[in-house]
């Protein structure tokens, strides 16, 4: 682990700490505020408004009253995305800023959120301002004297409920596409990580966001996010987080006003890597798509199926990565991993690797705990996975990899799809055909070939199976925000 930190990047001050309502910051009804931590140290960073279900209905209330009388879902398609035009070039400027804000609560590394992280929230942003005056309907000929036509409508309020493991671009995923359609949204940030909403929020305002459109209420899951979840006045609710809570928000919209539910949930994604690979490019792969973001990514390649010819080249090239790996603090441009976010995740993963090394799996690099500040953790590689061990059937979160041995084709395709869920996958080889069975035959929302974690604007992100339902980017991010009403009339003299 890196000792001294070699950036002259200051901490960051921090501005918005308040409930973001109606255009201001504001106070919590009960005056309760809530502490979040520094995963370098666990110290605390900030004492944050914390959002209860009073705070939920008043931001509702102005979310309703924008939709219903506001200009927002009356102005041009144009002007929105004119806006968020505008709320992109304001973000690039204060990247470093936002970067920052989301180190010091989640511990992601300052260097790669503003080269990534941010990137793709601008990517994502200016996509749909793009869109936005895009949107339209269909004529239809009807059958007989009849002709219709569909109109696309904003759904209304919309309830984000987000996580903490990509605090800006989980908010870029949510919120402008909503906004490109019309409708005004009431976010909860995750309780580890709200610090970027409440300065993007700031960011929207001067935009020129309306008052009451977007509205940021920090405070934990089961008390102002489920508020928002059965929330009679929230007309859809996009989630993203544990398949436990999707369920959750699931039941709450059902038990509700039967509110549209998105879900992007855990993953326990396969990369099946085959004999003809190019042995360095498929550890590269492998190492990337478990090892960035401290493995805590939703679409992380947690089980990694090396076919049996290469197995004992591909671990050895997999595991040298380690050597120029350096984990340490995210402020530091020198380190390639940051600390857990929090104590939580911290126990849950070395608990997770307690058990791999209790059922038998072999630890080829890792396994510890890092130092006695912070919650860090070595990049761990287990070999000799089984099917049945934990570590191979659950979502880790956490930089752990699993490795697993297969023989044919068929082997891979009915272990890749031995899990609950079906987020992602991806595979590794020369051979065009296989590359193309493999796609067609994985239960998965995304597939990548002989890459992995490319994600962009235009590019649906979603899963299937207990990994969710109803895909972020792309027109079909768009299209969740939006509802389809058809117009019919008759045609009186018409020849057709
Ligand atoms: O998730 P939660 P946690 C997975 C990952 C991780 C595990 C637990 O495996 O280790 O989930 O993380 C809000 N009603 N993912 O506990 O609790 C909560 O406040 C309404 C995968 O952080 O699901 C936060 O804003 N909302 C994932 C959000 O849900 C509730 C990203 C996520 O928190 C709620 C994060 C409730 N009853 C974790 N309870 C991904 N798909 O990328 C909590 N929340």
């Amino acid at each position: 682990m890196a000792g001294k930190v070699s950036s002259d990047l200051k901490f960051p001050e921090i501005k918005f700490t308040k409930l973001f309502i109606n255009g201001s910051f504001v106070d919590s009804v009960s005056g309760k505020t809530f502490e979040t931590r520094d995963p370098r140290t666990g110290d605390v960073v900030a004492d944050v408004a914390e959002g209860d279900k009073e705070d939920i209905d008043i931001a509702v209330k102005a979310a309703r009253a924008a939709f219903d009388h506001g200009t927002w879902p009356r102005i041009s398609g144009y002007e929105r995305g004119r806006i968020l035009m505008k709320l992109a070039d304001l973000i690039e400027q204060h990247s470093e800023k936002l970067a920052m804000l989301d180190a010091i609560d989640a511990g992601k590394l300052v260097h790669m959120s503003e080269a990534l992280d941010i990137q793709f929230a601008l990517r994502i942003i200016r996509y749909y301002a793009g869109a936005a005056d895009k949107i339209h309907g269909e004529t239809l000929k009807c059958a007989g004297k009849f002709q219709a036509y569909t109109l696309k409508e904003p759904v209304g309020v919309v309830g984000h409920i987000i996580p903490w493991n990509f605090p800006t671009l989980a908010f870029a995923f949510k919120v402008p596409p909503a906004l490109a359609a019309g409708c005004t949204v009431v976010v909860k940030p995750a309780e580890q990580s709200p610090l970027s909403a409440l300065y993007l929020a700031q960011l929207a305002k001067e935009a020129g966001v309306p008052d009451g459109v977007i509205n940021v209420v920090p405070g934990f899951g089961p008390t102002a996010g489920a508020a928002i979840a059965s929330h009679m006045d929230v007309d859809a609710v996009s989630f993203t987080g544990s398949t436990e809570v999707g369920k959750i928000v699931m039941a709450a919209a059902a038990a509700s006003n039967l509110k549209s539910v998105s879900l992007e949930l855990g993953g326990k994604s396969p990369l099946i890597i085959f004999d003809d690979a190019d042995v360095d490019v498929a550890a590269q792969v492998a190492w990337q798509s478990v090892f960035i973001n401290k493995g805590e990514m939703c679409i992380a390649g947690s089980r990694i199926y090396v076919q049996e010819g290469i197995y004992d080249e591909f671990t050895k090239k997999v595991a040298k990565n380690v050597e120029n790996w350096v984990v340490g603090d995210p402020f530091d441009p020198q380190v390639h991993q940051g600390p857990q976010v929090d104590k939580e995740q911290f126990e849950k993963i070395l608990r997770y690797i307690e058990s791999g090394k209790r059922s038998g799996a072999s630890i080829l690099i890792g396994g510890n705990a890092i130092g006695d500040k912070g919650y860090y953790i070595e990049p761990t590689i287990f070999t000799d996975v089984q099917e049945d061990m934990l570590i191979a059937r659950d979502e880790i979160f956490g930089p752990v990899m699993s490795i697993m041995k297969f023989k044919t084709i068929e082997e891979a395709i009915e272990k890749a799809n031995n899990t609950r869920y079906g987020l992602a996958a991806g595979v590794v080889t020369k051979d065009l055909n296989t590359a193309n069975r493999i796609s067609r035959s994985i239960r998965a929302g995304m597939i990548w070939i002989n890459c992995y974690l490319v994600i962009d604007g235009d590019i649906p992100f979603g899963g299937v199976r207990m990994s969710g339902f109803g895909k972020d980017c792309g027109l079909e991010g768009l299209e969740k925000y939006l509802k389809v009403k058809s117009v019919i009339t008759p045609i009186y003299g018409s020849p057709w």
